[in-house]
């Protein structure tokens, strides 16, 4: 038992904690695979994976043990010297996305930072665009991350707002809409970045062959494609990535949470050397990004994805567990989408807000996150069971439907 009472935890953090969260209220203090608990001893399935950070189920034992054996030997050294992890970790990277470099980080926003200045040093120093004229297509209801540059282009106000003065060079198009992109691209056009589903908009699944046309309106225009699998990727969708769906190669795969197999933030991006070979000493980096610790993690993470078949695993289960909350009779629900275990569930307005259900499933114990005021999330770590899903089919039965 943890020193303090979950009513104690939540009013201390009330307290002392900015407010920039509107957690469901409940407190976890411990947990395994896909179940936590609270201090009071209460068991609940985790439903949203830290927002699928925790793909592998937490404290998965491989990359606890990797966790626990390189801290005992290196952990930190800077890139200021080599270190014996990162060159084997970022050729395993490598060989996982079939790209020829990669470049570390820790946050996702700041991988999708280096994507952005990658494009942009890209586009002057490869393609030639005019000194600072370089534009990057981004999508209406986009969500990259929280810095400076990227809300600048954010479409939520929630995210935005009085944050200003605002990064330019960036062109805002609809999701989805491949003829409003060609419309968009121009000469100084360095980049298109796109999240293959757009998890914070509500698990928005585009439409079949949105990102192949990315990808051929990149080629025709001599524009990098940044894929932001940050969210979707690492097996997330039933694939390893979530392009794959469609069989295109983007230029810049943009890589995070789950690649830090629910431990600590490791991030990454991956592209070829004529993208990523214009980076010299020195004009871009980061403390602790490719630290030794971090390495063996993401390695272990990796592992972890391909040796449990985690992308069949989610295919399977994705479309067992989708099919149970379409099949199911509900004046509730409006329309269930995703793929593999990335799964929303849209309401009806007059079934009333989403908070609601999240809260109701959570005296069932099952955990999971609205999304705006009508979407309910499903992504549960992918080393759930059909048993689990039964288990939790039931519960979501019992107040959806
Ligand atoms: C929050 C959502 C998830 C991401 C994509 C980059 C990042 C994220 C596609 C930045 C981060 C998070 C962060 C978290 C909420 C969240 C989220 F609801 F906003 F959409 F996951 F579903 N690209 N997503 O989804 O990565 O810097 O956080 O490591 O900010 O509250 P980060």
């Amino acid at each position: 038992m943890t020193a303090y009472s979950s009513e104690q935890l939540m009013e201390m953090e009330h307290t002392y904690g900015a407010h920039n969260y509107h957690p469901l209220e409940v407190v976890i203090s411990k947990a395994e695979g896909i179940w936590v608990e609270d201090p009071e001893g209460k068991r609940y399935i985790d439903m949203l994976s830290a927002y699928s950070a925790v793909n592998q189920g937490h404290r998965h034992p491989v990359i606890i043990k990797a966790l626990k054996d390189q801290a005992d030997i290196l952990t930190l050294t800077s890139r200021a010297f080599f270190n014996d992890k990162w060159p084997v970790f970022a050729k395993k990277l490598c060989d996982l996305t079939g790209k020829e470099m990669v470049l570390p980080m820790n946050t996702g926003a700041e991988a999708v930072e280096t994507a952005i200045k990658t494009m942009r040093k890209w586009g002057y120093m490869v393609k030639g665009v005019e000194k600072e004229k370089a534009e990057i297509i981004v999508f209406t209801e986009n969500f990259h991350g929280r810095t400076s540059t990227i809300i600048s282009f954010s479409t939520d106000p929630v995210a935005r707002d009085n944050y200003g003065p605002y990064m330019p060079g960036f062109a805002i198009v609809p999701y989805n809409d491949l003829e409003a992109v060609k419309r968009a691209v121009n000469k100084n056009t360095v980049g298109i970045l796109v999240e293959p589903i757009q998890g914070e908009a509500g698990v928005v699944v585009p439409n079949d062959g949105f990102m192949k046309g990315l990808s051929e309106i990149a080629k025709n225009n001599n524009v990098l494609l940044a894929a932001d699998e940050i969210q979707t990727g690492f097996a997330r969708t039933g694939k390893m990535f979530c392009f794959m769906h469609e069989g295109i190669d983007p230029d810049i795969i943009i890589m995070g949470k789950a690649l830090g197999g629910g431990v600590f933030p490791v991030s990454a991006i991956a592209a070829n050397k004529n993208i990523l070979g214009v980076f010299q000493p020195g004009t871009h980096g980061s403390t602790f990004g490719g630290n030794p610790l971090a390495c063996a993690v993401a390695m272990a993470a990796i592992d972890v994805l391909v040796n449990e078949k985690l992308s069949e695993r989610s295919h399977e289960l994705g479309n067992y567990f989708k099919k149970q909350l379409e099949d199911m009779k509900s004046d509730k629900i409006e329309l269930v989408r995703g793929k593999g275990l990335l799964i929303g569930v849209v309401l009806k307005k007059s079934a009333g807000k989403a908070r609601i259900y999240t809260t109701k499933l959570k005296e069932k114990g099952l955990l999971c996150k609205e999304t705006h005021d009508w979407i309910i999330r499903f992504a549960p770590p992918l080393v759930i069971t059909k048993e689990d899903i039964d288990f939790a089919m039931k519960q979501i039965r019992e107040v959806l439907a």
